[in-house]
C-alpha cells in the first residue's frame, strides 16, 4: 500500500449515461424513472470528443497520481465491454469499450488503476427494489432473486480483474445507512466469497470498506489521528467534489475555489489521508471548462509544492493557527491557509528547527531561535504565495 500513500492525491471519475441528463447521477432514482424513460440516456450516448489522453494529461498535470473511475454505476450502466449485459457502452450509439483506452493512458503516466464497481444495480430485472430503487412506489417483487444478481455481480467483478490489466484498488460502493426496505449487505452481496475472489484474482490489491464486512464504512475521528499514536497509522481517503455533484451537473453553481481544494488536499494530507478529487465528464466525453480551470490551476500549486504532499503525512507537531503541518521523513512543511500573516509562532519548535525555506523557491526564510517571551518565534517576509510552506528539516518529536 506504500504506493497509495505516496500518491496522496488521485483523480476520481463519475461517468456514465447519467451525463445525458446532466443533473446527478442519481437522476433516475431521484425521478423515478422507468427504464423506458430512462433509455433515452443510452439510446443518445455518443461522446464523440472522448479522449482519455486528454483527461490524463489533465489529471498528471493537476498532480493527481491515480484514477478510480466508475466502471458501473448504481444505474447498472457498464463502461466496459461486458459479456454479461447489453447494458453498456459498446451498444450504444458510441459503439467501443470506454474503459480499456482510459486505463492505457493513465497508466502510460505511471499513475495507478482504481476501479469503482456499483453493488446496487438499478436495471437488474433481479436486483430486489428497495428504498432507492427508482421502482420503489411499485412495492417488492417477489419474483427478483438477490442470489442470481450477486452470481452476476462477482461476474462482472471478474471479467474486470482478469481483462483489464494490473488493478491497484477496488472501490465498491455503497453502503445502506441502516436497514430500511430492502437494504442490503455481506450477506446479499456475498462478500466474504467475494473479497477472497478478488485477492485471488489481483493479489495486493487495495480493497475499499464498503463491502459490509465489519470495517465500518466511515471512520472515526479516533480512527484518523489516535490520540498520543501514531496518525494516519490506518490508510484512508476522503473522496471530494469540484461542485457537490458526482456526475455532470450542467446548471450547478457550487464550484469550490481553487484555494478551498488545495486547503482541502493539505488538511487531508495533515492527517494522514489521501484526496481523491471528482470530475463528472459530459456526453460528449470532456471535462468541462470549470473543471479544467480547477485542475490547471492545483497543478500550478502541486508543481512547486508536491513535495509536501506526495509520500507526506501527520506530524506529531500541534500547527499554529490556520496552519496545518506535513512531514515528510526530517522535513516539517508548514502551509499557511490565510495569508498575509505578520509571524507564526512555532510552537513546540524551539531548538529544533535548523534551517527553514520557502518551498515555492527555496529561499530562505529568516527566523528568530528560542525567544524568551515566545519560544519558536518565526517571522515571514511578505510573499507571493497563499498557501506557503515552510521546509524545516526537523526530527520528528519524541
Ligand atoms: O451513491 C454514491 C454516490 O453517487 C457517489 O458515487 C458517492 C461517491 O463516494 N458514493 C455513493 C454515496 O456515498
Amino acid at each position: 500500500m506504500s504506493w497509495f500513500t505516496d500518491a496522496r492525491f488521485g483523480l476520481f471519475v463519475h461517468w456514465g449515461i447519467y451525463a445525458a441528463a446532466a443533473r446527478h447521477e442519481w437522476v433516475k432514482s431521484y425521478e423515478r424513472m422507468d427504464d423506458e424513460h430512462y433509455q433515452r440516456y443510452f439510446d443518445h450516448f455518443d461522446p464523440d470528443l472522448y479522449d482519455p489522453e486528454v483527461w490524463a494529461d489533465d489529471a498528471w498535470n493537476a498532480g493527481m497520481r491515480y484514477l478510480v473511475v466508475t466502471t458501473k454505476h448504481h444505474d447498472g450502466f457498464c463502461l466496459w465491454d461486458s459479456a454479461l449485459t447489453g447494458y453498456k457502452a459498446t451498444a450504444t450509439p458510441y459503439g467501443k469499450d470506454l474503459l480499456r483506452p482510459m486505463l492505457d493512458a493513465f497508466r502510460a503516466r505511471g499513475m495507478r488503476i482504481g476501479l469503482y464497481h456499483s453493488l446496487i444495480d438499478w436495471h437488474h430485472p433481479d436486483f430486489p427494489i428497495d428504498l432507492y430503487h427508482p421502482q420503489r412506489d411499485l412495492g417488492e417483487d417477489g419474483a427478483r432473486d438477490v442470489g442470481k444478481y450477486a452470481d452476476y455481480l462477482h461476474g462482472q467483478v471478474r471479467e474486470l480483474l482478469t481483462g483489464y490489466g494490473p488493478v491497484d484498488m477496488m472501490w465498491f460502493d455503497f453502503s445502506y445507512p441502516g436497514r430500511g426496505m430492502g437494504a442490503k449487505g455481506r450477506d446479499e452481496w456475498r462478500s466474504e466469497q467475494l473479497e477472497a475472489m478478488v485477492r485471488e484474482l489481483q493479489p495486493g490489491i487495495m480493497i475499499n470498506n464498503r463491502l459490509d464486512l465489519g470495517s465500518g464504512d466511515f471512520m472515526t475521528p479516533e480512527q484518523v489521528m489516535p490520540p498520543g499514536g501514531v496518525p494516519g497509522h490506518v490508510p484512508w481517503e476522503a473522496c471530494q467534489t469540484l461542485n457537490g455533484s458526482w456526475g455532470y451537473d450542467r446548471d450547478n453553481l457550487d464550484w469550490k475555489s481553487p484555494q478551498l481544494l488545495l486547503s482541502m488536499l493539505v488538511d487531508t494530507v495533515s492527517k494522514g489521508g489521501n484526496m481523491l478529487l471528482n470530475v463528472g465528464p459530459n456526453a460528449r466525453g470532456e471535462f468541462e471548462p470549470r473543471a479544467v480551470e480547477r485542475l490547471r490551476e492545483i497543478g500550478r500549486w502541486t508543481r512547486l509544492h508536491g513535495r509536501a504532499i506526495y509520500g507526506a503525512g501527520a506530524s506529531g507537531f500541534t500547527p499554529p493557527q490556520d496552519c496545518r503541518y506535513t512531514q515528510r521523513g526530517d522535513r516539517l512543511y508548514l502551509h499557511l491557509l490565510n495569508w498575509p500573516m505578520k509571524h507564526v509562532h512555532l510552537a513546540g519548535l524551539a531548538g529544533r528547527v535548523k534551517y527553514a525555506q520557502f518551498l515555492h523557491d527555496a529561499s530562505e526564510v529568516r527566523f528568530l531561535e528560542v525567544d524568551p517571551h515566545e519560544p519558536g518565534h518565526a517571522y515571514l517576509r511578505g510573499v507571493p504565495e497563499d498557501t506557503l510552506i515552510l521546509q524545516l528539516p526537523v526530527t520528528r518529536p519524541d
